[in-house]
Order: C-alpha cells, then structure tokens, then sequence
C-alpha cells in the first residue's frame, strides 16, 4: 500500500472506530477515473468488477454491492426468513443491538439473542434455542446468524471447525446459516486463512469495504447465484439500488486487493494498545483476547464511568467511545500508526495519575 497522507496530518488520535478511515491516495485516484454506468441497468463496469472480484475472492457464485453493512445483513435477514419466525443471533451481535430494530420492522421476524462466551457461539450453545420440530404454538427458526470476527466481544474470533459444525448441523434440519463477516479479513487474519476458508459453510455472508479496508462507502453480501439474483429485488426494495456508482466500487476495489495484507499491523497495534493498557491503574483488560484490531476494556476500577473516561482522552486529543458505562472500545486502523499507540499509552496513564 502506498504512503498514507491521511496519517501525517492528524492531530487528533481516532480510535472510535475502523469506519473513520479515509480513502487512500489510490483510491482518490481509482475513484476520479472510474469508468461508471447505471447500475440499476447493471451497466456499471467498475461495480460489475468489483462484484465478480469479491465472489472470488470469498469463493461464493455471485455477490452484490450494497450501500451498508446494515442493509447487507437486512437483506440477507429478509431472504433467509419468513415473517413470524425467530432469527438465533449472539447477545451482543450488530444485527441484534445495532441495526434499529429492522429485522422486525422490515422483515417481521424476532431475535432470539443467545450469550456465547467472549461472542462465540457453539451447536451446544444455540441448539437449545433451535425451535425446529416444535408445537405449533412455538415461533419456529429460520435461521442463525453468526458474527466473525465479533465487534463487541472485543474482536473475537470464532474457530472454522466451529462455525463449520454450526452451519453441517443447522444445514441437517434445513436452517440457513448467514455470517456478518462485517470484518471477516481481520478474522482470516487472526485465524490464520483465507476469508473463502470461513465463508465456505454459510448460505450468505456480509462483508463490509468500509471499515479496515479503508474504502470510503460500501458493503458486500455474497452467496448463491439464485440467492443474489432475489438480493438484487430486496436491495431495490430498501433503496439501495444505486446508479453511476462505480465510483465507490472503485474504491471497493483498491480495497479489496491492497488492504487485507495491511490488517496485520492493526492487529499488532491493537496487541500493543491492550499490553500497555493491562499494565495502566484501575484498568481491567486481559491482552491476550485482543485476537484482532478491538480492544474493549473495563474502566470502572478507575472510579470513572466511560462517559468521563471518554471525555478525559477527548481533552487531550484521543477519541474512543464507552460500550457502556464501564467499557471502553478502541479500534486500531490504516489512519492510526504505531507512534499514536504509543502516544494515546501515555495520554491514558496521565489521567490515571492525575
Ligand atoms: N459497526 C460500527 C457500529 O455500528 C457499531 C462500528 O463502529 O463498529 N456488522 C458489524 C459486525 C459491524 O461492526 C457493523 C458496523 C455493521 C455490521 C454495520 O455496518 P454499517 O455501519 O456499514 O451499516
């Protein structure tokens, strides 16, 4: 990946999140140039690319650009229940706390959330929570969704052998199985494979071009032929069927090969950034579960609530948001370097002390 100008002029430390990067140079360069067309005709060649590229390179027949991660996975909801149904989720997943209550409101079907330690579910964890055979009365399962890696269980990942025998056994009674891989190449990473190895057992996956891979705009859901063909339909549907967006894809694009590789140093960052905090006053985190670029820690042997502790780094430069009132979430990224780990390090042992 080429130098990042992005980094160099920053002040301010940013670690709300992998969606606050910017668009590389290389990007900024592929975007100006895109050839584009309608897409809505499928008449835009860059996205048309970019489509073919990311079914490769996840090792599904087709996949599809759409404008989010939270319309991708709604999408995927919608095509992979029926109204009055039950979708199993982890407690802590995005499509059950984070995306407004649409799986309800746009596809009428409930979540049943499940807790899996550190966000990892198991067939012995959820199989329980599977209403298959059941008495007519009981709201049936459609599907299961998994999240990997897990945003809010502070980036965990979840072992292919286990989500294999997830989707064999939920397969073997006729339920889908849809992955958020909104940062499945940060898995790949840390599992040590490649993001078609993970995604090989789900019937859909969502992935998004917008968070580590730097990419200013855009998801990706992949699957079936059949399967995105019907998600053309219902991406329509939710307003997202976008026209001379090439664009982005081109953006997309960039991100697809370039950036993955990138991860790695994110995910050592992250390691460093839950080292030292481990060793900093009132600070609770075990380092060892920061498998990829999140490091979610407990403040509240500090004395503070997240809301302070937030407004404590804001004050000197570093942005980073509570989960609640104890935990706090940093996200290593493209746009923070090694030297701003260090330097939010310092800033974090200055309000300790002071
Ligand atoms: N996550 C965002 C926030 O919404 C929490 C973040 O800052 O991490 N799945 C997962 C696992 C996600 O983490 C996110 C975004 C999404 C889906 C939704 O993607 P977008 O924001 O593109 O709708």
């Amino acid at each position: 990946m080429t130098t990042n100008p992005n980094k160099t002029h920053m002040n301010i430390i940013d670690l709300r999140s992998d969606t606050v990067t910017k668009p590389t140079p290389a990007m900024r360069r592929a975007m100006a140039e895109a050839e584009v067309g309608d897409d809505v005709y499928f008449e835009d060649p860059t996205v048309n690319r970019l489509q073919e590229r990311a079914a490769e390179i996840l090792g599904k027949e087709a996949a599809l650009f759409v404008p989010s991660g939270t319309m991708g996975n709604q999408i995927c909801v919608r095509l992979n229940s029926r109204p009055s149904t039950e979708v199993v989720v982890e407690a802590r997943s995005h499509i059950f706390n984070y995306e407004m209550g649409a799986a309800a409101a746009v596809s009428g079907v409930t979540l049943r959330p499940v807790a899996g330690e550190d966000g990892l579910l198991t067939w012995d964890s959820i199989s329980g929570a599977i209403h298959h055979d059941t008495p007519y009365h009981v709201t049936p399962t459609s599907f299961v969704a998994l999240e990997n890696s897990h945003n809010m269980a502070g980036g965990s990942v979840t072992p292919t052998s286990v989500s294999r025998e997830i989707c064999e056994r939920a397969h073997a009674i006729g339920l889908r199985v849809h992955l958020d891989g909104a940062r499945i190449f940060n898995a790949a990473i840390a599992l040590d494979t490649t993001a078609a190895e993970i995604a090989r057992p789900f019937d859909s996956v969502m992935f998004c071009l917008s968070k580590g891979l730097g990419a200013p705009v855009g998801s990706m859901i992949a699957g079936s032929k059949d399967f995105i063909r019907e998600a053309i339909s219902v991406r329509k549907m939710f307003g997202g069927g976008m026209r001379q967006v090439g664009v982005l894809a081109a953006a997309g694009l960039i991100a697809l090969e370039d950036s993955p590789e990138a991860l790695i140093q994110d995910h050592a960052n992250a390691r460093r950034l839950a080292e030292g905090l481990a060793e900093s006053r009132g600070v609770k985190i075990d380092p060892e579960r920061a498998q990829t670029n999140i490091v979610i820690f407990d403040v509240a042997a500090t004395g503070m609530a997240t809301a302070q502790f937030s407004a404590e780094l804001k004050s000197r430069g570093v942005l980073a948001n509570g989960v609640n009132a104890r935990e706090m979430r940093m996200v290593t990224h493209y746009d923070v370097s090694r030297e701003q780990i260090e330097r939010t390090l310092q800033i974090v042992r200055e309000i300790l002390i002071g």
